[in-house]
């Protein structure tokens, strides 16, 4: 199941958000309430809802975030440091957007476990 969500009108320049990156299947922009000094959300073009809805069909667009997040990492200089990326899945996840987007954290030092 795929639905509208913000995030489909922020891929269709229907509202702004700060974009940093974005190529044929994927977009990355900033967080409006960072957690961290760098907290960008990088999203799969096609809506996908959670990471329920995930299959052998659409993984690649999944794997895709992470390649994303690699590169943004290097551009910005905390690659070797490290950072943090989190999906998260449903109420007991604290997801609130669904369309799923993987949080990426750098800048300062995470603390764990993440509650
Ligand atoms: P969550 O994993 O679904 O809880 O994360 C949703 C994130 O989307 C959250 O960090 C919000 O600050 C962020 N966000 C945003 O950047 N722009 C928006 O217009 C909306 C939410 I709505």
């Amino acid at each position: 199941m795929s639905q509208e969500t913000i995030f489909t009108k922020i891929i269709n320049r229907e509202i702004p958000a700060d974009i940093i990156y974005e190529d044929e299947n994927t977009l990355a922009f900033k967080d409006i309430n960072p957690q961290a000094p760098f907290h960008v959300l990088i999203i799969p073009k096609k809506a996908i809802a959670t990471i329920n809805d995930i299959n052998p069909e659409n993984s690649h667009l999944v794997g895709n975030l992470y390649v994303v997040a690699a590169k943004l990492a290097k551009q910005h200089n905390f690659a070797e440091d490290g950072y943090r990326v989190v999906m998260n899945c449903n109420e007991h996840g604290g997801q609130t957007v669904y369309h799923i987007h993987l949080h990426m954290l750098g800048g300062k030092e995470m603390g764990w476990p993440p509650y």
